[in-house]
């Protein structure tokens, strides 16, 4: 279920207990920051790929780090002796759970941590200290009995609710896959060139997405054009790229989601550029750009 991604089989002892990661850990704190922006959700527009909400802000890693750290600063100067680790995204940790168990919000259907005052698009950094810090305690699951994500998945990643099938999902494909995306998940793919939104986009309760306070405004829209994706970048958009989570993509990903795209979108105007590409030397890009061509009126 992990597909590609071995580093999640790895450090199993660090997901199961904190303290195989930092041995003197007694708490974790851990904060969600939204990227919430009504009015911004990816829609199709012709010729166009689309990008993961998260993925079109500064990127997030060292940002919410340096957030936390300032917490860790500022608590070790209150308590002698407090000392801490500050992670997001990249530790072997499972920032849900421990979300959840903070009381930020419950495990949805999509496996996403949702919150009912935010809705779930928001992100996790977390803090593991070496003192015991007061406890929130978990709240509600307040799916009930709603389906919306679980039937609208393009790619049906989730076996059952609350499981994610990863070497299914859109958001491993186009950002994670190495190689070819497997024929028989091109066509769910659909428009998505980095990132996944679907299963947020269609949850009741992103109705209640506030403006991000917490994270920096959008830097680029939600959808670019299929061609210069596709191409080598343009000093201008390399410009507009640069520094969002979109740009740590490996450019051979980024152009072959933009061939998938193109086949799926059925424009006679991308037969020259999937021309092109079906004779490159590169055998992903290659193979892609046939399938794609075939996909043409
Ligand atoms: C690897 C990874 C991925 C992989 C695999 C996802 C997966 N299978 O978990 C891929 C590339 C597919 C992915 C996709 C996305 N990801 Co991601 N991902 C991660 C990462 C780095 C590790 C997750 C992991 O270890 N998964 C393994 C499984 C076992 O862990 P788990 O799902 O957390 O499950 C545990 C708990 O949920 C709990 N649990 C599950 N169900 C229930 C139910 C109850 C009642 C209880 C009590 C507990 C419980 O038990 C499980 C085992 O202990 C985390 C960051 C991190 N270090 O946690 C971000 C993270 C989960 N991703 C995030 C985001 C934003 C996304 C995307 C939305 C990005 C996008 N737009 O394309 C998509 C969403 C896909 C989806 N529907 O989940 C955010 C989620 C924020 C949120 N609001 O929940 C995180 C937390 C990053 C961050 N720092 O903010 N991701
Ligand atoms: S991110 Fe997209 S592909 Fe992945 S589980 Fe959600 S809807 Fe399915
Ligand atoms: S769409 Fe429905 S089932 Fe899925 S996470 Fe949102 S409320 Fe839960």
């Amino acid at each position: 279920m992990n597909g590609e991604m071995d580093y999640m089989a790895r450090n199993t002892e660090s997901r199961r207990d904190i303290r195989a990661w930092m041995t003197d850990a007694r708490s974790v704190l851990i904060c969600a920051f939204s990227y919430g922006d009504p009015g911004a959700a990816p829609s199709p527009k012709e010729g166009h790929g689309r990008i993961a909400r998260y993925a079109v802000r500064e990127d997030y890693h060292q940002l919410l780090r340096d957030r936390m750290n300032a917490v860790r600063d500022w608590l070790s100067a209150e308590v002698p002796g407090a000392r801490g680790v500050a992670f997001c995204d990249m530790s072997p940790i499972l920032e849900r759970s421990y979300a959840a168990s903070a009381g930020l919000g419950w495990h949805g259907k999509n496996t996403l941590l949702l919150n009912e005052d935010v809705g779930s698009y928001f992100l996790l950094a977390g803090l593991a200290m070496n003192i015991e810090l007061p406890s929130d305690s978990a709240g509600p699951d307040r799916c009930g009995s709603c389906t919306k994500c679980l039937d609208a998945c393009p790619t049906a990643a989730f076996p059952r609710e609350r499981v994610l099938d990863a070497s299914k999902c859109i958001s491993y494909f186009t950002i994670e896959s190495k190689g070819s995306i497997p024929e028989g998940f091109r066509e769910g793919v659909g428009d998505w060139v980095y990132g996944c939104d679907v299963c947020q986009e269609v949850c009741p309760w992103n109705r209640f997405e506030k403006p991000a306070r917490a994270l920096p405004p959008a830097k680029i829209a939600t959808e670019l054009p299929l061609e210069e994706l596709a191409g080598p970048l343009s000093a201008g958009l390399r410009a507009r790229l640069k520094g969002l989570p979109v740009a740590r993509a490996v450019r051979k990903r980024l152009t072959r989601n933009a061939l998938l795209a193109m086949g799926n979108s059925r424009l006679e105007r991308h037969r020259p550029v999937l021309e092109q590409y079906a004779a490159d030397a590169d055998p992903v890009l290659a193979e892609q750009a046939r399938w794609s061509l075939a996909r043409l009126p």
